[in-house]
């Protein structure tokens, strides 16, 4: 099978070294500091997300995979002989409760930024649906701006389950949302998962669990770094931090520096304080009417939104 390789983006691990370090570079140098969560997801961050959404604290994935299973089966009535894209497929656990709802579905294009994680699922669901045309694209999903070309025409339903949204800034948030409007293009339909604002408790318990796997899969960013990009991070000497930030509606998680330190990354020397922190990840909670706010400002109808049980999360689908 053939990935098409997305604008802006780079397939090979020589290639994305090279952006994962300027990127990292330019946060690391700006102030506060931080870095893209999308560098998290190497194979073996890949793995942790995985091993996070099965952990008894993190509710987003289990809350959404039952709520995906009582709604697929009304708004996959007119889905038809569409193709599916997903942004961000990860491992595709969910895609299948859509799939097996939408059995007239052709075509199925999962679109990752981590390698390994899009060639395993991408092979396992090919092998589960053999009728579907399951086209992976490697890339980071916020610059991809077209389809692969032996993707068939006709109806597209975007997919964006698990809150991912919630990485985006509010503006960043906009623009993917008309981004992907225009290359699903006409007469799409969009499914957005989105967490919901709960009491401050359970969204922390949910970013710092108690075996310390979100703690593991932060950290792997300076573990990915010593690795790729020669750096000296000492991985004792930074803690993992989970904050609500109110003002802004989401979590927030961090690497605070435990001490005064200098970190070399290749030729590089980035210098911490004892408490500095390193911003690595934002996860933007919603309410029916910021998700409203959000779809109509980036030109998108919203058909239905429903959302489940506490701890709670939702479901939109929006029309073009
Ligand atoms: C995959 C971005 C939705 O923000 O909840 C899980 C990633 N970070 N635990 C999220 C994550 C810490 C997750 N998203």
């Amino acid at each position: 099978r053939l990935a098409f390789e997305a604008a802006e983006t780079t397939v090979t691990d020589g290639d994305e070294t090279v952006g994962f370090r300027s990127d990292l570079l330019a946060g690391l140098k700006a102030s506060p500091k931080n870095a893209s969560p999308k560098w998290f997801y190497d194979a073996e961050g890949s793995r942790l997300f995985e091993e996070i959404t099965r952990l008894p604290e993190y509710y987003p994935t289990r809350q959404e995979a039952a709520l995906l299973r009582e709604v697929a089966p009304d708004w996959a009535r007119r889905f038809g002989d569409a193709v599916l894209v997903e942004f961000g497929s990860g491992a595709s656990e969910k895609t299948r409760i859509v799939l097996d709802a939408a059995p007239d579905l052709a075509g199925y294009v999962p679109i990752d930024i981590s390698p390994a994680a899009l060639d395993a699922a991408a092979a396992r669901i090919d092998e589960a649906y053999p009728r579907l045309a399951v086209t992976p694209v490697v890339g980071d999903f916020l610059h991809l701006n077209a389809l692969p070309p032996e993707v068939a025409a006709g109806r597209r339903v975007g997919f964006f389950p698990g809150s991912t949204i919630g990485n985006l800034s509010p503006d960043e948030a906009v623009a993917f949302l008309k981004g992907a409007r225009e290359l699903l293009g006409e007469g799409a339909l969009f499914v957005l998962g989105v967490d919901l604002v709960k009491a401050p408790s359970v969204l922390i318990a949910a970013y710092d669990d108690a075996r310390g796997v979100t703690a593991a899969f932060n950290r792997n960013l300076l573990v990915r770094a010593n690795r790729e990009l020669g750096a000296d991070f000492d991985l004792g000497a930074f803690r993992h931090r989970a904050v609500w930030n109110a003002g802004a509606s989401r979590m927030e998680m961090h690497l605070e520096a435990g001490r005064d330190m200098t970190v070399r990354i290749g030729d590089e020397r980035i210098a911490f304080a004892r408490g500095e922190t390193i911003h690595t990840e934002n996860s933007r909670k919603f309410t029916e009417a910021s998700v409203r706010d959000l779809a109509a400002a980036a030109g998108w109808r919203v058909a239905d939104f429903r959302s489940g049980p506490a701890p709670s999360v939702a479901l939109a689908l929006l029309e073009a």
